[in-house]
């Protein structure tokens, strides 16, 4: 048969150019134990991100149902510096994997049926989607967006993408995962295929070593932006805690926002709202109610943080004002005229908890301007998107 010449020559030549094409990328590290041992990690880091980045999403745009914790007031600085740093820790094992498995796309036959091709396929999928993943929650971080889509929506999006062709992945690779679960099985076991050489094992032990020293560069050099235990190697992050007006990093200036000429506006008041009810309040006469003084944290979702000193009026306080019932959360609206900053809302546990302010002071001095002056939220357990500046309304919901 004709056709059958046909398919062996096509055969043939494809075997002998994968093979030509192959032999100057084979290196004793790129085995299969190697690509399980960093993908365990990758793995395991892509997970920890998925879903530190799940409560972040949430906390942003919850569901009706979903309460949060309001305590440890730091817990968001510790979810999103997790969310951040293991985000950060996954390039070099991103990189690591993709130099270990890559030779695989030169295989032949590229396909071995429906499933083998759905399978790199999706594989395909994981590694586009990660890629880009990793690559725009890393830009975001030094808050630069060279393109035209929205980040968080993109961002969660894809993060779902990845987890789910990861599921997949891992179940069809699960036999070569198990069989590299332990080397010692592998050795004992006497399976030859998945025991290594010694040259193998020290080239193999090497590439790991290195992969370790680069996740452990990238953490070292960058995670002081969000753990004060690592301030002083915090040579690459975009922000370094204790450095703005006040000690404080600033995103959004009053300028950028134009907030300006109302925030510094004399005739500036808040106003409390309850149903019908209502105050607006100076801030003398904000300054003349009972001051709380609090230490809590800004924890961006860009995965900075840092702790100050704030003093102001409890918004609890203020909704007793108007005689809003312990029940009612609060939505709070910035003087700022658009933009997705402009409101937040607080669940009533957040709305009268005793260390939810309307800050008019931190660290000691009336707000900086750039801070949110005349007055801002300042809540515990909160991303700092949600701690919104220039202050203008506090409603009950
Ligand atoms: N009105 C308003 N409030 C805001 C913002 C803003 O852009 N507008 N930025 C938020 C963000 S993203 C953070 S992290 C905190 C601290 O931001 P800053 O660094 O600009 O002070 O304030 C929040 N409050
Ligand atoms: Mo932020």
């Amino acid at each position: 048969m004709r056709l059958d010449r046909l398919r062996d020559t096509v055969d043939a030549r494809g075997r002998a150019a994968s093979d030509r094409a192959a032999a100057p990328l084979q290196h004793p590290a790129r085995s299969p134990r190697t690509a399980v041992v960093v993908g365990r990690l990758l793995g395991t880091a892509f997970v920890v991100c998925f879903v530190t980045g799940l409560y972040s999403h949430f906390l942003q745009d919850p569901l009706p149902w979903m309460r949060f914790p309001t305590w440890p007031s730091n817990l968001y600085q510790l979810t999103q510096g997790i969310h951040v740093t293991t985000g950060i820790a996954s390039v070099p094992l991103l990189l690591a994997k993709l130099w270990t498995v890559y030779p695989r796309l030169l295989q032949w036959p590229p396909v071995r049926g429906l499933v083998h091709a759905v399978e790199r396929g999706l594989v395909g999928v994981l590694v586009a989607a990660a890629l880009v993943e990793v690559a725009t929650g890393l830009l975001n971080t030094y808050q630069w967006y060279p393109w035209h889509f929205p980040f968080r929506g993109t961002h969660y999006a894809l993060a779902w993408v990845v987890v789910g062709a990861l599921a997949i992945h891992v179940a069809a690779q699960l036999p070569t995962i198990v069989r590299h679960r332990r080397r010692e099985r592998a050795v004992s076991g006497g399976q030859v295929s998945a025991g290594s050489t010694t040259a193998e094992t020290t080239t193999r032990r090497g590439l790991l070593v290195a992969v370790g020293a680069g996740v452990a560069a990238v953490v070292l050099l960058t995670a002081g932006q969000s753990f004060r235990v690592l301030r002083r190697t915090n040579l690459f992050a975009p922000r370094v805690q204790g450095l703005g007006p006040q000690g404080l990093p600033v995103n959004k200036t009053a300028a950028a926002a134009r907030v300006h000429d109302a925030a510094t506006d004399p005739a500036w008041t808040l106003t409390v709202v309850h149903g019908a009810r209502s105050v607006a309040l100076t801030r003398a006469e904000l300054a003349a109610l009972p001051q709380t003084e609090v230490e809590l944290p800004i924890a961006c979702v860009e995965g900075w943080t840092t702790f100050a000193r704030w003093r102001g009026v409890r918004v609890a306080d203020l909704l007793a004002l108007v005689d809003a019932p312990s029940g009612t959360g609060a939505r709070v609206t910035s003087l700022e005229p658009s933009g997705p900053y402009r409101t937040s809302d607080l669940e009533p546990a957040f709305a009268h908890h005793p260390r939810t302010l309307v800050a008019l002071e931190l660290g000691g001095e009336p707000l900086d301007l750039d801070h949110g002056y005349p007055a801002r939220l300042i809540a515990p357990a909160r991303p700092g998107v949600l701690q919104t500046k220039w202050l203008t309304r506090v409603e009950t919901t």
